[in-house]
């Protein structure tokens, strides 16, 4: 009987504290996901990069910030190359 308490009640810990991490980590891994979809859905020919044309159709406010994003000059978007960009772009405000 008194292990199974203290297992509950470990358990009760390990679920409220990891609850806390979720919480924040959940707003960067949503974001993450929804540019996953995004792209995937942007990536036409899904070879696993964004040419111009793709950009500007599937995802239009990156393709406005394209040649800036495209960080290697290879005239095509990485997965890499927007996350690179957007976490830049949180660390600047970040530290404004
Ligand atoms: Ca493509
Ligand atoms: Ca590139």
């Amino acid at each position: 009987m008194r292990y199974l308490i203290i297992l509950t009640m470990s358990g009760c810990c390990v679920l409220a504290s990891g609850a806390a991490v979720a919480q924040d980590r959940e707003r960067g891994q949503q974001a993450m996901q929804e540019l996953n979809e995004r792209f995937d859905a942007a990536d036409t020919d899904h070879n696993g990069k964004l040419g111009k044309k793709e950009a500007k159709a599937g995802m239009p406010r990156v393709s406005e910030h394209f040649d800036q994003l495209d960080a290697d000059k290879d005239g095509y978007l990485t997965k890499g190359e927007i996350v690179g960009a957007m976490i830049d772009m949180k660390d600047q405000r970040e530290h404004h």
